[in-house]
């Protein structure tokens, strides 16, 4: 799995090149893309890099790659990890609960290109939807999402970057998921979801016989 993961990673740094602002996601499979951008901007690459987690901040600068934050500039490319990508290249992002910050970069973003290891990609999502709550009466929130036939469990001690909870939800299926965004965001006290609707320009599969692209229509 691991060498699927580095499969897709490396690849998608070959989208990279000089002049480019850059989004870099959080996970283990971007830790590969920041291992391999790491050696592309020590032989000269000039980018700068917008990170979506403290975690990333962090793994990025020991690298010695140039960092930014987000602001008004738009991202050239995008480079991020996901739990599960649909047919329609829609994701559920979220499992290291890094979910808005990537959502923010990724909207801030021209190109998003998502990698992951084949077993990532689903007919149908299966896991757990994060949804990320303020912890001021995270319980009632939670009685508000269980109305949208979502089962929420906190997730033990964790606090994001952003000093919130995270809820995960299990659910027998995720149908309309368009609305299902739209109706979780409007429960006061949600802060962000783990649906990313749209968002995605390309998904590059790690497999045995290499890289596999998948353009968005
Ligand atoms: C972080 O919050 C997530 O959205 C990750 O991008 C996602 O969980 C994929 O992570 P891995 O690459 O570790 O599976």
């Amino acid at each position: 799995m691991e060498e699927l993961k580095r499969i897709a990673a490396h690849h998608s740094t070959t989208f990279l090149s000089d002049g480019m602002l850059i989004g870099l996601g959080t996970g283990s499979t971007v830790r590969y893309a920041i291992d391999k951008i790491s050696k592309l901007v020590t032989a000269g690459l000039d980018i700068v890099a917008v990170p979506t987690s403290i975690e990333t901040e962090h793994r990025a600068r020991a690298a010695g790659i140039p960092l930014a934050e987000l602001n008004d500039r738009p991202i050239d490319i995008t480079i991020d990890g996901a739990d599960q990508v649909d047919p329609k290249l829609n994701l559920i992002k979220g499992g290291g609960g890094a979910l808005l910050r990537e959502k923010m970069v990724a909207l801030a973003s021209e190109r998003v290109i998502i990698i992951v290891d084949k077993m990532k990609m689903v007919d149908h999502f299966s896991y757990a939807l994060p949804v990320e709550v303020v912890p001021f009466g995270w319980k009632h929130t939670a009685k508000m999402i269980k109305k949208l036939d979502l089962n929420p469990c906190i997730r033990q001690n964790v606090i994001t970057d952003n000093k919130n909870f995270i809820l995960d939800c299990t659910y027998e299926t995720l149908d309309d998921v368009e609305d299902l965004q739209v109706s979780l965001n409007n429960i006061p006290g949600v802060v962000e979801n783990g649906l990313f609707i749209n968002l995605v320009s390309e998904v590059v599969v790690g497999t045995p016989s290499g890289p596999k692209t998948i353009r968005s229509n």
